[in-house]
Parts: structure tokens; C-alpha cells; sequence
């Protein structure tokens, strides 16, 4: 499946919680790009694009959204709203992030640095998921 829901491990004790992401180790693969999404509106969505060779690591550090990931043979969306869950999102997943708090911090580890021409930006183009 080239989407997937990943649980990272929470170091916690009385002082509180903390959670290290390590370059091919927890994330599988090497983080060339950080990005943050913050100050979104509720009633707006963003994304509606995919990526032709890009994994990233979405993941609520703060408040909520949500994301609807569609490989053309499974689609589904999921609520991120809590900072020890990170969706990883391969290539060819169109993703749509709607529906965010006022509170939404939504963090991105990318494979691999900005490049507008890795963008698919009509869904008739991307293609379908094969196992
Ligand atoms: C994705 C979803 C989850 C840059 O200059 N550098 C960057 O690294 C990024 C990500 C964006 N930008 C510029 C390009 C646009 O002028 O920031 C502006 C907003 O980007 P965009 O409209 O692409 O943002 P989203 O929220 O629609 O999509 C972003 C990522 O672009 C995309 O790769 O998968 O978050």
C-alpha cells in the first residue's frame, strides 16, 4: 500500500511526553525537507495534488485535521489529531487536508526538497495503485 497510518513511540514519564523521529530508522527514509501548515482555515481545503516521487510524513503536533488520501484503488480518509500518529503518503496518492482546527499545527517530513515540477495537479493523472 503505498498510504499508510505509522504510531511513533512516546517516551513519557512525569514530566511529559516526547517523541524522536530518526531519518531511516522510524521514518523510512532519509528527511531532506521540514514543513509546517498552521493558521489554515476551517473551510478550506488544501492539497488536491499528488506527487510523482515524493514520500512525506504528515503529522497533527497540534490540534486536528483531516486527510483524504485516494491511490485510485483504496481511498480513505483519516483524522490526525494526535502528534504520536504520522500518515505516510507515498507517490502517486492524491491528498486533500480539510476540516483543520484553529489550533492545527500540521507537520511534513519530506524525502526530498521543494520542486514544483514533482506535482500532479489533475487526478485523471495519476495512476492506479498495483499491489
Ligand atoms: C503536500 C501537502 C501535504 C515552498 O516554497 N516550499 C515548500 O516546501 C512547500 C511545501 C511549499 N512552498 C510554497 C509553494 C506555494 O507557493 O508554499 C506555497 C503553498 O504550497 P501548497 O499550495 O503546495 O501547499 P498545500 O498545503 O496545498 O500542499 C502542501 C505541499 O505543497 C504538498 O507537497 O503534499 O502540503
Amino acid at each position: 500500500m503505498n498510504f499508510k497510518l505509522l504510531d511513533f513511540h512516546i517516551f513519557g514519564d512525569e514530566r511529559g511526553s516526547l517523541i524522536s523521529l530518526e531519518s531511516n530508522k522510524n521514518i523510512p527514509f532519509e528527511i531532506k525537507r521540514v514543513y509546517y501548515i498552521f493558521d489554515t482555515k476551517n473551510d478550506v481545503a488544501r492539497g488536491k495534488h499528488a506527487h510523482k516521487n515524493l514520500q512525506q510524513i504528515l503529522v497533527a503536533v497540534s490540534g486536528s485535521c483531516k486527510v483524504l488520501v485516494d491511490n485510485k484503488k483504496d481511498k480513505k480518509t483519516y483524522e490526525l489529531n494526535n502528534p504520536s500518529k504520522g500518515l505516510l503518503i507515498e507517490n502517486n496518492v492524491w491528498r486533500e487536508m480539510f476540516e483543520f482546527s484553529s489550533d492545527c499545527v500540521l507537520m511534513v517530513l519530506a524525502s526530498d526538497y521543494y520542486n514544483k515540477d514533482d506535482y500532479i495537479f489533475e487526478y485523471e493523472n495519476i495512476s492506479k495503485f498495483k499491489d
